[in-house]
């Protein structure tokens, strides 16, 4: 049966600056588990896959599954339903409250922090399995096991139409089909097995113009694998590394992840790197297009891409640019003189990947550029100890579920989750009862910051500072996010506000000074604060942007969420330790007041960027002005916020919105006006600050009925559909939101409406 260990690492290749906090890995082990418990495993399977076509998100079953033998101490108090609002009382939403949290408390691990399912996105895996069969370390890394249930995922999220999308909910993309299809094939699957969903999957791929037009990211994957030529690619040369740091288009100017996914695709570009012609290979060639692959223009594939994946089409001046670096740059580079060129620019190129690898304990900043980065190092040097200083951190990014085993899209969230998780329990004021949970969670948060910077001179590493921080998921990855540092800060805060005795010695003053210290470093010109770094460039960069599938990834934006977060945790801070660098503090917060309300929508909304979507964004726009000192009589901003939000509620009272928000940036309901229960406490978060409750309880009361008729018998909410994204265009899971926002919203709404009044 299969296992979560957590906070494990027994491999002498394995190394972390805190004994593996928050490490979360599957193994199996074929001698546990009765015949029961894998019964109640076979059927959690069997039930997502008859309704995986209605219900694509699956529930994060097996984990709870084997929590719930874990913990067996947890008493589940009965289940309570209200039907008229005047049933809203203190003691309902108390029992209520009770129920979820003793519930949550049982999927805390031993650590502190909650374990979850990180997935969402289908194009990640797909890179994994083709850089370990490129290395031959496919059978060594993943156990027939692992196949077997990363298979069963891939199946289990094939669309009806026989494609797959960018994510679990989307619609078929040539990127997710092309990627999942070789996935399959490389796994092991012959090109008609799956019972006839091989051949449904090839009929679309050929239907909607064949591999050759994926998008640009695909293309690279299928040149690196054998099964597309490097001239149907556009140039990513390397020496781009090499141009001077005034330029705005130097890549130590851009989003971090852009940069460090672009790092090694333009080194294996610039290698023009083409892994072992296999026999599964050379089949690939023929199955993914519709002529014979020799006979393929591969000059005209460099800029087709299907109408399917064209989420940011190219503009004129971005081909012409890539046709100048094809046909003039290109062939100078790759013949002496120019060769010295290009390899001074590898050699500076894989000097990058090294340092990213070495200071992110080889999980690296994302699931791209670590399978990416693995690669490029058995490119260099197939014995090198950094490839297999890369191999056991691998697991860090899989996880499993009923739906399979899928490739998350970090490895993982457990800062973030535990942070929210402690601020919303704090919430609710029934702090001494979930004193252990609440102890260990500050265990957590206290083991996770980031307590020294990189090594070196972090100009020339493109680096800001990251002392005091606070990572997205663990300390080992150690990447810096001003909100994440926000987000712990409040939390932290929040708990040294508490008796010792009940959660533990709060974190030092100095490291929370170390804290405020990378937020305030943090705010760029404008005000604003964006995700790892300070805005470095021009928002103009975009027309270079090569990735058909993804919207703003070029340059780090400010963003809503992450300036709210700051001016949150900024506001608390100053309320506790008043003397510390006040001036810069209140300079800060209006500034940042300041951009939250220049970027409100004239609808009054905000748009989120990280959840779905206007409900997010808004929440922390509300939050932000509030935490600024703003209030609903002197601030017309949040007057149109509370309209907006209230002008979206539905007649069940509930709020429910959908990815479709997100790409279209329109406000969009789930279908059939269903509401959502992480939407809905977004949307009472955000009115109960704002005093909606001064105002007219009614829509409150309808939106606490809602969540409160949601609750499962166990005390855990339902998951429905994704809450997360990235990029305009992908979503993302988040499977703790679930629980912790309806705890947190019904927290608010006891502590500061039912025992206010
Ligand atoms: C994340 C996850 C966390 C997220 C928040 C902290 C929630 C947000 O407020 C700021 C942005 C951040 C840090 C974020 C940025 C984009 C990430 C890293 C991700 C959504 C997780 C995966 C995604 C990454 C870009 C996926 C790889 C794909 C590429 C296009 C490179």
């Amino acid at each position: 049966m299969w296992k979560l260990k957590v906070a494990e690492g027994a491999n002498p290749w394995l190394r972390s600056l805190n004994n593996h906090v928050g490490r979360q890995i599957w193994e199996f082990n074929p001698n546990c588990g009765s015949p029961e418990e894998i019964q109640e495993i076979e059927d959690a399977r069997a039930n997502f896959s008859k309704h995986r076509f209605e219900k694509k998100h699956s529930s994060d079953l097996l984990m709870r599954i084997q929590f719930s033998k874990e913990n067996t101490g947890n008493v589940v108090l009965p289940p309570a339903k209200v039907k008229d609002l005047d049933e809203v009382t203190e003691e309902t939403v108390t029992h209520i409250l009770r129920r979820a949290i003793s519930f949550h408390s049982t999927l805390q691990a031993h650590d502190g922090h909650w374990p979850g399912d990180y997935g969402g996105p289908m194009f990640l895996m797909p890179g994994l399995v083709i850089a370990l069969s490129i290395t031959g370390a496919l059978n060594a890394v993943l156990s027939e096991q692992h196949k077997q249930e990363m298979c069963r995922y891939l199946y289990n999220h094939q669309n009806k139409d026989g494609g797959w999308g960018l994510h679990i909910e989307g619609p078929s993309t040539m990127f997710g089909s092309v990627l999942n299809y070789v996935t399959l094939r490389l796994l092991g699957e012959a090109a008609n097995d799956g019972e006839g969903a091989m051949e449904k999957a090839r009929t679309w791929i050929l239907d909607h113009g064949s591999a050759t037009a994926i998008t640009s990211w695909g293309k690279m994957w299928l040149s690196v694998l054998g099964a597309f030529e490097w001239s149907g690619n556009n140039p990513l040369p390397p020496e781009i590394w090499l141009l001077p740091y005034m330029l705005p288009i130097h890549p130590g100017r851009m989003w971090c992840h852009c940069r460090m996914v672009y790092l090694p695709m333009s080194y294996l570009y610039g290698k023009r790197f083409v892994g072992p012609i296999t026999p599964t290979v050379l089949s690939l060639r023929k199955e993914l297009y519709a002529v014979p692959y020799h006979e393929i223009d591969w000059n005209q594939a460099r800029n087709l891409c299907a109408k399917e994946d064209l989420y940011y089409p190219h503009p004129l001046v971005q081909d012409m640019l890539w046709a100048t670096l094809h046909k003039a740059l290109e062939p100078i580079l790759l013949n002496w003189p120019g060769k010295k060129l290009r390899e001074k620019a590898l050699r500076t190129a894989i000097e990058h990947i090294h340092y990213e690898d070495e200071n992110t304990r080889y999980i690296c900043i994302g699931p791209v550029n670590k399978v990416l980065n693995m690669l490029c190092c058995w490119a260099e040097d197939p014995n090198s100890e950094a490839f297999k200083l890369h191999i056991p951190r691998i697991y860090d990014y899989l996880w499993l579920a009923e739906d399979g085993m899928k490739m998350q899209g970090y490895n993982g969230s457990q800062l973030w989750d535990t942070a929210f998780a402690t601020q919303a329990i704090i919430s609710t004021n029934l702090i001494e009862e979930f004193g252990p949970t609440l102890q260990k969670a500050h265990m957590y948060i206290k083991n996770s910051q980031v307590l020294e910077d990189c090594p070196g001179d972090l100009d020339f590493w493109y680096r800001h500072i990251s002392k005091g921080a606070w990572p997205f998921s663990t300390a080992d990855h150690g990447w810096p996010i001003s909100d994440c540092t926000a987000e712990g800060l409040k939390a932290a805060l929040l708990l040294s506000k508490i008796p010792s005795e009940i959660v533990g010695q709060p974190l030092d003053a100095k490291r929370l000074y170390d804290a405020v210290n990378v937020i305030l470093s943090l705010q760029n010109e404008d005000g604003g604060f964006a995700t790892y770094e300070l805005t470095r460039s021009y928002a103009w960069l975009e027309l270079i942007n090569p990735a058909e599938t993804f919207g703003d990834i070029v340059i780090d934006y400010p963003y809503v969420e992450c300036t709210s977060a700051a001016i949150q945790a900024l506001t608390s801070f100053k309320k506790l330790y008043p003397g510390h660098r006040r001036e810069e503090i209140e300079r800060c917060i209006d500034k940042a007041a300041k951009f939250i309300e220049k970027i409100q929508a004239p609808d009054g909304s905000w748009y989120g960027s990280w959840g779905v979507c206007f409900t997010y964004g808004t929440w922390f726009g509300v939050l932000g002005l509030v935490a600024a000192g703003r209030s609903y009589s002197s601030s017309g901003n949040l007057r149109k916020a509370c309209e907006f939000l209230l002008s979206k509620q539905l007649a069940s009272g509930g709020w429910g919105e959908s990815y479709l928000s997100c790409q279209n940036k329109v406000y969009t309901n789930l279908e059939g006006d269903r509401s959502h229960v992480v939407n809905t406490s977004w949307a009472m978060l955000a009115l109960i600050d704002a005093g909606q409750a001064e105002r007219n309880l009614v829509p409150l009361q309808r939106a606490a009925r809602c969540l409160i008729n949601s609750q499962m018998e166990n005390g855990d909410f339902p998951q429905q559909e994704i809450m997360g994204v990235f990029n305009k265009n992908c979503m993302i899971t988040y499977a703790a939101y679930r629980i912790i926002f309806p705890i947190w919203a019904l927290g608010e709404y006891r502590r500061r409406v039912l025992q206010a009044s």
